[in-house]
Protein backbone atom coordinates (compact mmCIF):
# COMPACT_ATOMS: atom_id res chain seq x y z
CA UNK A 1 0.00 0.00 0.00
CA UNK A 2 1.13 3.75 -0.60
CA UNK A 3 2.78 4.81 2.71
CA UNK A 4 3.29 1.51 3.99
CA UNK A 5 6.20 1.57 6.73
CA UNK A 6 7.44 -1.65 7.78
CA UNK A 7 11.19 -1.54 7.39
CA UNK A 8 13.55 -2.95 10.24
CA UNK A 9 12.05 -3.75 13.62
CA UNK A 10 11.99 -0.21 15.43
CA UNK A 11 12.19 1.20 12.35
CA UNK A 12 9.42 3.65 10.89
CA UNK A 13 9.62 4.85 6.93
CA UNK A 14 6.43 5.97 6.45
CA UNK A 15 6.79 7.74 3.05
CA UNK A 16 5.53 11.34 4.79
CA UNK A 17 7.99 13.94 4.61
CA UNK A 18 8.38 15.92 7.73
CA UNK A 19 10.12 18.96 8.98
CA UNK A 20 12.39 18.13 12.00
CA UNK A 21 11.41 20.54 14.78
CA UNK A 22 8.50 22.04 12.84
CA UNK A 23 6.65 24.69 14.14
CA UNK A 24 3.68 24.01 16.51
CA UNK A 25 1.84 26.87 15.94
CA UNK A 26 2.07 27.48 12.07
CA UNK A 27 -1.11 27.15 10.19
CA UNK A 28 -2.20 23.38 8.58
CA UNK A 29 -3.09 22.49 5.31
CA UNK A 30 -4.32 19.71 3.36
CA UNK A 31 -1.26 17.53 2.72
CA UNK A 32 0.76 17.03 -0.41
CA UNK A 33 1.72 13.52 1.08
CA UNK A 34 0.03 11.57 3.49
CA UNK A 35 1.05 12.70 7.07
CA UNK A 36 1.93 10.87 9.94
CA UNK A 37 0.39 11.79 12.76
CA UNK A 38 1.30 11.01 16.19
CA UNK A 39 -1.16 10.61 18.97
CA UNK A 40 -0.61 11.16 22.84
CA UNK A 41 -2.09 8.72 25.64
CA UNK A 42 -5.58 7.67 24.95
CA UNK A 43 -5.65 5.77 28.53
CA UNK A 44 -9.39 4.03 27.40
CA UNK A 45 -10.81 7.09 25.76
CA UNK A 46 -12.85 5.37 23.31
CA UNK A 47 -15.10 8.33 22.39
CA UNK A 48 -12.26 11.22 22.13
CA UNK A 49 -9.83 9.09 20.26
CA UNK A 50 -12.64 8.07 17.65
CA UNK A 51 -13.57 11.87 17.15
CA UNK A 52 -9.82 12.61 16.57
CA UNK A 53 -9.27 9.68 14.13
CA UNK A 54 -12.24 10.98 12.18
CA UNK A 55 -11.46 14.04 11.55
CA UNK A 56 -7.81 13.51 10.75
CA UNK A 57 -8.90 10.56 8.41
CA UNK A 58 -11.10 13.45 6.96
CA UNK A 59 -8.50 15.40 5.94
CA UNK A 60 -5.97 13.03 5.21
CA UNK A 61 -7.28 9.71 4.32
CA UNK A 62 -3.95 7.91 3.66
CA UNK A 63 -2.52 8.90 6.91
CA UNK A 64 -0.27 7.07 9.73
CA UNK A 65 -0.73 7.15 12.94
CA UNK A 66 2.04 6.56 15.66
CA UNK A 67 0.38 5.99 19.48
CA UNK A 68 2.31 7.44 22.08
CA UNK A 69 1.65 4.48 24.79
CA UNK A 70 -0.58 4.53 27.62
CA UNK A 71 -3.67 3.28 25.33
CA UNK A 72 -5.24 1.63 28.09
CA UNK A 73 -5.84 2.31 31.84
CA UNK A 74 -7.41 4.61 34.11
CA UNK A 75 -10.45 5.97 31.46
CA UNK A 76 -13.75 3.67 30.53
CA UNK A 77 -12.91 1.98 27.61
CA UNK A 78 -9.70 0.28 27.43
CA UNK A 79 -10.64 -2.71 25.80
CA UNK A 80 -12.61 -0.71 22.66
CA UNK A 81 -9.30 1.67 22.44
CA UNK A 82 -7.08 -1.55 21.71
CA UNK A 83 -9.63 -2.84 19.39
CA UNK A 84 -9.51 0.33 17.38
CA UNK A 85 -6.31 0.82 17.10
CA UNK A 86 -5.88 -2.87 15.92
CA UNK A 87 -8.36 -1.96 13.58
CA UNK A 88 -5.94 0.54 11.85
CA UNK A 89 -3.75 -1.98 10.73
CA UNK A 90 -0.06 -1.23 9.30
CA UNK A 91 -1.52 2.63 9.19
CA UNK A 92 -0.93 2.52 12.77
CA UNK A 93 2.04 1.62 15.08
CA UNK A 94 1.99 1.70 18.85
CA UNK A 95 4.90 2.47 21.20
CA UNK A 96 4.51 0.35 25.02
CA UNK A 97 3.78 2.80 27.83
CA UNK A 98 3.86 1.77 31.42
CA UNK A 99 0.07 0.94 32.06
CA UNK A 100 0.22 -1.30 29.13
CA UNK A 101 3.09 -2.75 30.36
CA UNK A 102 1.09 -3.17 33.80
CA UNK A 103 -2.06 -4.68 31.67
CA UNK A 104 0.38 -7.35 30.17
CA UNK A 105 1.99 -7.68 33.65
CA UNK A 106 -1.49 -8.53 35.03
CA UNK A 107 -2.30 -10.89 32.39
CA UNK A 108 1.22 -12.91 32.31
CA UNK A 109 0.02 -12.85 36.55
CA UNK A 110 3.70 -11.14 38.07
CA UNK A 111 1.07 -8.06 38.89
CA UNK A 112 -2.38 -7.84 39.70
CA UNK A 113 -4.91 -4.54 38.93
CA UNK A 114 -4.72 -1.40 41.46
CA UNK A 115 -7.98 0.61 41.76
CA UNK A 116 -8.21 2.64 38.83
CA UNK A 117 -7.05 0.56 36.63
CA UNK A 118 -10.52 0.05 35.26
CA UNK A 119 -9.18 -3.05 33.34
CA UNK A 120 -11.50 -5.43 33.56
CA UNK A 121 -13.05 -5.81 30.73
CA UNK A 122 -9.43 -6.01 28.72
CA UNK A 123 -8.96 -9.35 31.21
CA UNK A 124 -12.76 -10.74 30.61
CA UNK A 125 -12.40 -10.38 26.95
CA UNK A 126 -9.31 -12.34 26.99
CA UNK A 127 -10.52 -15.43 28.92
CA UNK A 128 -14.02 -14.98 26.81
CA UNK A 129 -12.57 -14.98 23.51
CA UNK A 130 -10.20 -18.61 23.17
CA UNK A 131 -9.44 -19.16 21.13
CA UNK A 132 -10.64 -16.56 18.84
CA UNK A 133 -7.77 -15.13 16.21
CA UNK A 134 -7.21 -11.78 17.39
CA UNK A 135 -6.26 -11.71 21.23
CA UNK A 136 -4.91 -7.94 22.42
CA UNK A 137 -1.98 -9.64 24.43
CA UNK A 138 -0.21 -11.18 22.16
CA UNK A 139 -0.74 -8.16 19.61
CA UNK A 140 0.50 -5.58 22.64
CA UNK A 141 3.12 -7.66 23.37
CA UNK A 142 4.42 -7.46 19.62
CA UNK A 143 4.54 -3.46 19.97
CA UNK A 144 8.31 -1.62 20.48
CA UNK A 145 9.62 0.60 22.95
CA UNK A 146 11.19 2.90 21.30
CA UNK A 147 10.43 4.09 17.37
CA UNK A 148 12.61 5.81 14.82
CA UNK A 149 10.46 7.56 12.51
CA UNK A 150 12.66 8.07 9.50
CA UNK A 151 12.68 10.05 6.27
CA UNK A 152 15.08 10.06 3.90
CA UNK A 153 15.00 13.63 3.43
CA UNK A 154 14.97 15.48 6.86
CA UNK A 155 16.12 14.47 10.18
CA UNK A 156 14.29 11.45 12.18
CA UNK A 157 12.45 11.37 14.86
CA UNK A 158 12.92 8.95 18.32
CA UNK A 159 9.41 8.38 20.05
CA UNK A 160 9.17 6.65 23.26
CA UNK A 161 6.73 6.74 25.67
CA UNK A 162 8.04 8.66 29.01
CA UNK A 163 12.03 9.53 28.19
CA UNK A 164 15.17 8.91 27.92
CA UNK A 165 18.30 8.05 30.87
CA UNK A 166 20.60 11.49 29.87
CA UNK A 167 24.03 9.28 28.90
CA UNK A 168 21.77 6.78 26.06
CA UNK A 169 22.70 7.26 22.54
CA UNK A 170 19.67 6.73 19.84
CA UNK A 171 21.78 3.95 19.46
CA UNK A 172 21.85 2.54 22.91
CA UNK A 173 17.88 3.24 23.48
CA UNK A 174 17.15 0.75 20.37
CA UNK A 175 19.30 -1.81 21.34
CA UNK A 176 17.85 -2.00 24.97
CA UNK A 177 14.84 -1.31 23.81
CA UNK A 178 14.70 -4.07 21.31
CA UNK A 179 15.98 -6.71 24.19
CA UNK A 180 13.28 -5.80 26.10
CA UNK A 181 11.13 -6.19 24.04
CA UNK A 182 12.38 -9.70 23.34
CA UNK A 183 11.90 -10.75 27.12
CA UNK A 184 8.50 -9.49 26.43
CA UNK A 185 7.51 -11.37 23.77
CA UNK A 186 8.98 -14.84 24.88
CA UNK A 187 6.90 -14.42 28.17
CA UNK A 188 10.03 -13.51 30.52
CA UNK A 189 8.30 -11.23 32.93
CA UNK A 190 11.14 -11.70 35.78
CA UNK A 191 12.33 -7.79 34.96
CA UNK A 192 9.14 -6.08 35.78
CA UNK A 193 9.92 -3.76 38.70
CA UNK A 194 13.24 -5.41 39.64
CA UNK A 195 15.32 -2.22 39.07
CA UNK A 196 18.80 -4.92 39.62
CA UNK A 197 17.55 -5.90 36.14
CA UNK A 198 19.16 -4.21 33.17
CA UNK A 199 15.83 -4.42 31.22
CA UNK A 200 13.92 -3.67 34.53
CA UNK A 201 16.36 -0.11 34.41
CA UNK A 202 15.11 0.39 30.61
CA UNK A 203 12.05 0.04 31.14
CA UNK A 204 11.43 2.66 34.45
CA UNK A 205 13.41 4.62 32.21
CA UNK A 206 11.62 4.83 28.92
CA UNK A 207 8.12 4.68 30.43
CA UNK A 208 8.01 5.96 33.83
CA UNK A 209 10.82 9.21 33.90
CA UNK A 210 9.99 12.47 34.22
CA UNK A 211 12.42 14.15 36.81
CA UNK A 212 15.88 13.06 37.48
CA UNK A 213 17.98 13.44 40.48
CA UNK A 214 21.94 14.57 40.40
CA UNK A 215 22.96 11.03 39.92
CA UNK A 216 20.58 10.48 37.18
CA UNK A 217 17.92 8.11 39.44
CA UNK A 218 14.19 8.68 38.87
CA UNK A 219 12.88 11.27 40.92
CA UNK A 220 9.72 9.17 40.89
CA UNK A 221 7.51 11.48 43.93
CA UNK A 222 7.39 14.12 41.71
CA UNK A 223 4.65 14.12 38.61
CA UNK A 224 3.91 17.84 38.47
CA UNK A 225 4.01 20.80 35.89
CA UNK A 226 7.34 22.12 35.30
CA UNK A 227 7.15 25.19 37.97
CA UNK A 228 6.52 22.87 40.62
CA UNK A 229 10.06 21.26 40.43
CA UNK A 230 11.51 20.32 43.58
CA UNK A 231 15.06 22.29 43.11
CA UNK A 232 17.29 18.80 43.89
CA UNK A 233 15.56 17.56 40.24
CA UNK A 234 15.72 18.06 37.01
CA UNK A 235 13.54 16.96 33.86
CA UNK A 236 14.95 14.43 32.22
CA UNK A 237 14.98 16.40 28.97
CA UNK A 238 16.74 19.68 30.54
CA UNK A 239 19.53 17.54 31.58
CA UNK A 240 22.45 19.63 30.37
CA UNK A 241 24.71 17.78 27.73
CA UNK A 242 22.07 14.75 27.40
CA UNK A 243 23.12 12.67 24.41
CA UNK A 244 20.23 12.90 22.42
CA UNK A 245 19.73 16.58 22.81
CA UNK A 246 20.62 17.04 18.82
CA UNK A 247 18.25 14.52 18.11
CA UNK A 248 14.14 15.33 17.51
CA UNK A 249 12.13 13.11 20.50
CA UNK A 250 8.23 12.84 21.05
CA UNK A 251 6.81 11.52 24.13
CA UNK A 252 4.07 11.62 26.21
CA UNK A 253 3.00 10.09 29.58
CA UNK A 254 3.83 13.53 31.71
CA UNK A 255 0.11 14.66 31.76
CA UNK A 256 0.94 18.24 33.82
CA UNK A 257 3.34 19.17 31.78
CA UNK A 258 0.96 19.40 29.01
CA UNK A 259 2.15 20.38 25.65
CA UNK A 260 5.67 21.52 25.89
CA UNK A 261 8.62 22.19 23.57
CA UNK A 262 12.18 22.46 24.64
CA UNK A 263 14.74 22.48 21.80
CA UNK A 264 14.20 19.74 19.65
CA UNK A 265 12.10 17.63 22.15
CA UNK A 266 8.18 17.63 21.88
CA UNK A 267 6.18 16.42 24.87
CA UNK A 268 2.39 15.37 23.76
CA UNK A 269 0.17 14.15 27.09
CA UNK A 270 -2.52 16.70 27.35
CA UNK A 271 -4.02 14.72 29.91
CA UNK A 272 -6.90 13.89 27.85
CA UNK A 273 -8.88 11.16 30.96
CA UNK A 274 -8.15 13.69 33.37
CA UNK A 275 -10.40 16.07 31.62
CA UNK A 276 -7.62 17.70 29.20
CA UNK A 277 -7.46 17.07 25.34
CA UNK A 278 -6.14 14.16 23.32
CA UNK A 279 -3.27 15.54 20.91
CA UNK A 280 -2.31 14.62 17.50
CA UNK A 281 0.95 16.56 16.28
CA UNK A 282 1.92 15.79 12.48
CA UNK A 283 5.14 15.02 11.36
CA UNK A 284 4.71 16.61 8.14
CA UNK A 285 3.82 20.34 9.41
CA UNK A 286 4.67 20.11 12.98
CA UNK A 287 1.00 21.65 13.77
CA UNK A 288 -1.38 19.80 16.43
CA UNK A 289 -4.64 18.72 16.55
CA UNK A 290 -6.61 18.71 19.82
CA UNK A 291 -9.94 17.16 21.00
CA UNK A 292 -11.10 18.00 24.02
CA UNK A 293 -11.95 14.89 26.17
CA UNK A 294 -15.93 14.03 25.80
CA UNK A 295 -18.02 13.47 29.24
CA UNK A 296 -18.02 9.95 28.54
CA UNK A 297 -14.57 9.49 29.02
CA UNK A 298 -13.51 11.41 31.43
CA UNK A 299 -11.58 9.32 34.50
CA UNK A 300 -14.00 7.86 37.25
CA UNK A 301 -13.37 8.61 41.26
CA UNK A 302 -13.40 5.50 43.00
MN1 LIG B 1 2.46 6.72 31.20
Amino acid sequence: MPGSFKSAPGVLSPGAGFVAGGDLNSLNTAPERPDTWVIGDVHGCHATLSQLLESLHKSDPACHFVFVGDLVGKGPSSLEVLKTVHSLGDRAEVILGNHDLHLLAIHAQVTTARAGDHLEECLQHTALTQPEPWQWPRWLAQKPLALVVAEPSGTPWLVVHAGLHPQWSVAEVMTRAMHLSQRIRSGDWSWYQNPNDPDGVTAAYLTRVRGLKKDLSLADQWTGALDTCPPTVTPWFQVEDRATREHATITGHWAALGLVRHQKHVSIDTGCVYGGALVALSLNSGVTRRVECLPEDRIVTD
